[in-house]
């Protein structure tokens, strides 16, 4: 897809698709394309707001490449870390929707805050997907400038960066920098398990009453590690919101057009000085936790298979068959494309040299620290005491 706004229309663009409330089967499930690829024209959401989307044959197209992409380099990601050259990975697989949907809904302007799976929001930030290895690779520390592709470091203690852009968020409203079109909005990314911290109903608290400028997006992916969603709630997780004061909605996190339809409104929302609100992505963790875990010892293989059926890049592939909006040249293309991309990932990857242990000092302080430096100092002798060493 185009790097950019693209907006959200109410022009009508091909004929007939179906209006409704909700999802078939779930009326509180924003749906705008089925997991056969039927594309629902609207659907009113539980507070009244009416979602759709109108993208161009080639948006469409876009999204659908964005998909396949995101979901080859999460791949290749985690077999590199098999094959021992990342410490760890944390897989997106079956969520590539959720994150693509939400992050081509971002505007330049606005800032994110991740957990540590956001791989495919990173990808639509424009970050060059090398950059999270290099952390899974233990040689650097993140990598990338977060005031510049407005995409902050990944977090991995659970719920705190909630708190962070919140503070951030509060931030942007004293700024003066909320109340137009231009306006800037943060968006907060969680997972289901995090709703049980403190630090994320802090957060719901302090947003809810200053007013921030926030989008709460919590992936429900219906476990954290191996604990299932009925451990963290007895109510759908998106009407927690109404206890907070901000409205809540659930979106089918397996269909890129709602999910993007859903952000593209709270953010706007959020800039236009509206307060936060809460969306839930209802999806599913396709793979492992992470590649340190094994999830056949606490789900069973039919309810893995019952969500295959709803995969998030079949449907759209199934769309665009069916509109003819690509054919099989353009698919073989995007495919081809992966590769390609993959492939260029693994070399670069493989090359990533080891660093100075002495880099382990930088960037701790913008300006260093005495103490830092004594440190950094008596660190350097040790590592020249060894024999043959080049420092
Ligand atoms: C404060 C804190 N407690 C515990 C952990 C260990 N931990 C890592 S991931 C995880 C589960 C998170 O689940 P969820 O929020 O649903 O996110 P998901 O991994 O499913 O995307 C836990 C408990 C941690 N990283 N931080
Ligand atoms: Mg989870």
């Amino acid at each position: 897809m185009a790097k950019g706004d693209p907006g959200v229309s109410t022009r009508s663009r091909r004929a007939a698709p179906r209006s409704r409330k909700g999802a078939a089967g779930d009326p509180d499930l924003v749906q705008l394309l089925t997991p056969e690829g039927e594309r629902i024209e609207s659907v009113t959401g539980p507070d009244g707001t009416v979602y759709r989307v109108d993208f161009t044959d080639e948006e469409y197209r876009g999204l659908y490449r964005d998909l396949v992409l995101v979901r080859k380099l999460d791949a290749e990601a985690t077999a590199l870390q098999r094959q021992g050259e990342l410490g760890l990975w944390a897989s997106l697989l079956g969520q590539e929707a959720a994150q693509v949907g939400s992050g081509r809904a971002l505007r330049t302007q606005d800032m994110v805050f991740p957990t540590y799976r956001e791989h495919g929001v990173l990808y639509c930030r424009g970050i060059d997907p090398i950059m999270p290895l290099g952390l899974f690779r233990g040689v650097d520390q993140g990598g990338w400038d977060p005031n510049e592709f407005k995409f902050n470091m990944y977090t991995i203690v659970i719920g705190a960066q909630t708190l962070h852009a919140t503070g951030y968020a509060m931030g942007v409203a004293m700024d003066g920098k909320t109340g137009g079109d231009e306006g800037e909005a943060v968006i907060a990314y969680f997972g289901d398990g995090a709703t049980s911290q403190g630090d994320v109903n802090e957060a719901f608290v302090w947003a809810s009453v200053f007013n921030a400028p926030l989008v709460f997006f919590c992936q429900n992916n219906q476990y954290a590690i191996s604990e299932p969603l009925e451990r963290q709630t007895r109510v759908p997780l998106y009407r927690r919101a109404d206890g907070f004061g901000f409205p809540g909605v659930r979106v089918d996190g397996n269909d890129v057009l709602a999910t993007y339809a859903v952000t593209h409104t709270a953010l706007d929302n959020a800039r236009h000085g509206q307060g936060p609100s809460l969306i839930e992505a209802y999806t599913y963790r396709m793979g492992a936790h992470t590649t340190s875990d094994d999830p056949t010892r606490y789900r069973i293989a039919s309810e893995v298979e019952a969500w295959q059926a709803k995969d998030p890049i079949a449907r759209v592939k199934a769309f665009l068959e069916k509109q003819q909006i690509a054919d099989a040249d353009f698919f073989a293309e995007v495919d081809e494309q992966a590769k390609r991309e993959s492939v260029h990932l693994r070399e670069r990857v493989l090359a990533m040299p080891n660093p100075d242990p002495n880099t382990l000092f930088d960037h701790v302080y913008p300006h260093g620290s005495p103490l830092l430096d004594e440190q950094r100092e008596q660190f350097s002798r040790y590592l020249e005491s060894f024999e043959g060493s080049a420092h």
